[in-house]
């Protein structure tokens, strides 16, 4: 498979860096990662020890130590050039199991609250809240999500639009919901 990143998908995952360095440093650092679980723990009122905000916490590590290793990043920081061909190598290896699939599988644990195995509407709003999105963004994705339209996000929808946002030509995927954009 090519290595080198599309247009597309490089404009999503640069929007993706520029939304995960909270602190604007312009580089990524696992306290950028760590204030994104941090937020969803505090979203979701869970104590750290909860199993899913242990989940969370465990997926978001699995996916960062693969970045720094694909990276080759001496100091652990990754500016945006290196993070989005770090973010490419890792979705594209299917060699083990995929630290991009194991957190789709953790945030749509997190999202299904109820825990009846489908995301409603209210469970999206609510995440999409805590991901500080506007009410109408949340709609429009939720819509856009729910690719068979019988009102509740599926885990098979969820994970396939990860897919999208990690593979797909479209810029404005609603997959990278999945990875904590708004
Ligand atoms: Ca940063
Ligand atoms: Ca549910
Ligand atoms: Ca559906």
């Amino acid at each position: 498979m090519d290595t080198v990143p599309s247009a597309a998908i490089a404009e999503r995952f640069g929007t993706l860096f520029d939304t995960l360095d909270s602190d604007n440093d312009a580089t990524l650092t696992w306290d950028d990662y760590q204030r994104l679980v941090d937020r969803y723990a505090k979203g979701y009122s869970l104590d750290a020890d909860d199993t899913r905000a242990r989940a969370i916490h465990a997926a978001y590590h699995g996916l960062w130590d693969e970045l720094v290793r694909r990276s080759e990043s001496a100091d652990g920081s990754l500016d945006r050039e290196a993070f989005v061909g770090a973010m490419r190598a890792v979705s594209e290896d299917t060699s083990r199991s995929n630290p991009t699939e194991a957190l789709a599988d953790a945030v749509f644990d997190l999202l299904d609250d109820d825990d009846n195995g489908s995301i409603s509407e209210a469970e999206y709003v609510e995440y999409a809240e805590i991901l500080g999105a506007t009410v109408d963004t949340a709609w429009e994705r939720f819509k856009a999500l729910d690719t068979d339209g019988d009102g509740s996000i599926s885990r098979e929808e969820f994970i396939q639009s990860g897919r999208e946002f990690l593979f797909g030509e479209d810029t404005e995927s609603a997959g990278g919901f999945v990875f904590g954009m708004v």
